[in-house]
């Protein structure tokens, strides 16, 4: 006899059952999330799921961990390589995790840090309310311009050579187009900032060479999630070309003890799965963001950056205010099995009415890509997602979003099974 709430062993698994089937039938458009290859699925479930490496390849501070010292070096190598920098860590279990650890190796309590706006989509990891503000740092925005929906550089220089910052943090959860980085470096060289660059959205295309390459452009580090447009398994990442002891000691013991070994193999096999289809899956995610940016635009909605072509990435941000808000428009796409979250534009003033309810409504299109949506498909998504905006009965569009979804349940971009 089961107490109300209780659950048993097959409860558990129907649930995951649910889950798979629901987002199966779902058009996916977090842009934050993306989905693993059965070369990447098999790589993550293995004997390193049970075991433990503190310290780096090699220098570990345990025994039995010969196979992942080989494994985690290589990881570490390829990303550096990869992304164009000397050293890679791929220890840090998220790109919060990641962001800690710079901050933990070059600030201390009551330091200042410089970074994008909230509203205009810093990740929270790089705010007072986060990550940043837990380790006693204090933040300020760099100026950001709506219109080109990027850092006003010129601007935000000036502001780091008056106000030096001991850190300046790029890169956000709300990117749709490249930063102009050069300005920025001149001030942060001018005043010692440490010039970061979080990469978590646009890893994937980075990695392929498809959108700016920080470390050449001459950031110091670059930290970042590893399943965004990176289709690998949930993690974080930091590669950079000096201080690597001051990094690798920040990430353990001073961070974690733990980095959940199981993930390294499988981020691996991400790596060389991007290496040879990265190029193409990337260049598929940018022409399908731009393509249904222009579609909603013709179905009339306001697309934010419109005139630089929407994006350049794999998102796109919609001005939801005048269609209900936020968060009343996300709620019933999920209803017409279109998952995407509400979000703060740069112009909405921040408090928790508006982080609850904002303005804007991000779409991000890499995992459709990623089941073989192209640029005709992004036109139907667009029509089933402005039925929805415009008033239509979700109940209806679901039907034909679970019909038109069951037709792209095979993974693209990897080898053949
Ligand atoms: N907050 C997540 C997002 O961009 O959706 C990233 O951690």
């Amino acid at each position: 006899m089961r107490a109300i709430g209780e659950m048993n062993k097959k409860d558990v698994l129907k649930i995951i059952q649910k889950q798979g089937k629901w987002r199966h039938e779902c058009l996916n458009m977090i842009a934050s999330e993306n989905i693993t290859s059965s070369w990447v699925d098999q790589a993550y479930q293995s004997d390193f799921a049970h075991r433990y490496a503190e310290g780096v390849p090699y220098k570990r501070f345990y025994q039995g961990a010969k196979f992942i010292d080989e494994l985690e070096d290589r990881t570490n190598k390829l990303f550096a390589k990869q992304l164009k920098a000397k050293y890679g860590d791929v220890r840090p279990i998220s790109g919060a995790i990641a962001n800690m650890a710079i901050f933990g190796a070059f600030t201390q309590a009551g330091d200042r840090i410089a970074s994008i706006p909230i509203p205009a989509g810093a990740h929270s990891s790089h705010t007072e309310g986060g990550v940043a503000g837990l380790l006693g740092l204090k933040t300020s925005s760099l100026p950001f311009d709506n219109e080109k929906m990027t850092i006003d550089s010129e601007a935000a220089a000036d502001k780091i050579v008056e106000t030096k910052p001991k850190m300046v943090m790029l890169g956000a959860s709300l990117t749709l187009f490249p930063f102009k980085i050069s300005p920025i470096k001149q001030a942060c060289e001018e005043t010692g900032a440490v010039l970061v660059y979080d990469a978590a959205h646009v890893l994937g295309l980075i990695f392929a060479g498809k959108f700016q390459q920080p470390i050449q452009e001459g950031v110091d580090f670059l930290t970042s999630s590893t399943h965004k447009t990176f289709p690998g398994p949930q993690g974080g990442l930091i590669v950079g070309n000096h201080s690597w002891d001051t990094i690798q000691n920040t990430v353990f013991p001073g961070i974690l003890s733990n980095h959940h070994l199981h993930r390294i193999p499988a981020l691996l096999m991400a790596g060389l799965e991007m290496q040879e289809f990265g190029a193409d899956y990337a260049n598929q995610i940018i022409k399908n963001a731009k393509t249904l940016g222009a579609e909603l635009d013709k179905q009339g909605l306001n697309i934010l950056g419109k005139t630089r072509g929407y994006t350049e990435s794999h998102q796109i941000v919609v001005d939801i205010g005048k269609e209900g808000g936020g968060r009343k428009v996300a709620e019933s796409l999920e209803s017409a099995n279109i998952i995407a979250n509400k979000n703060l534009l740069p112009w909405d003033k921040l408090s928790w009415e508006t982080v609850n309810d904002p303005s804007g409504l991000r779409l991000g299109v890499q995992e459709l890509t990623r089941f073989g949506m192209k640029q005709a498909e992004m036109k139907t998504v667009g029509e089933l997602i402005h039925r929805v905006i415009i008033g239509e009965n979700p109940e209806k569009v679901k039907k034909e979003v679970v019909e038109f979804r069951a037709d792209f349940q095979k993974i693209h971009f990897t080898w053949k099974s």
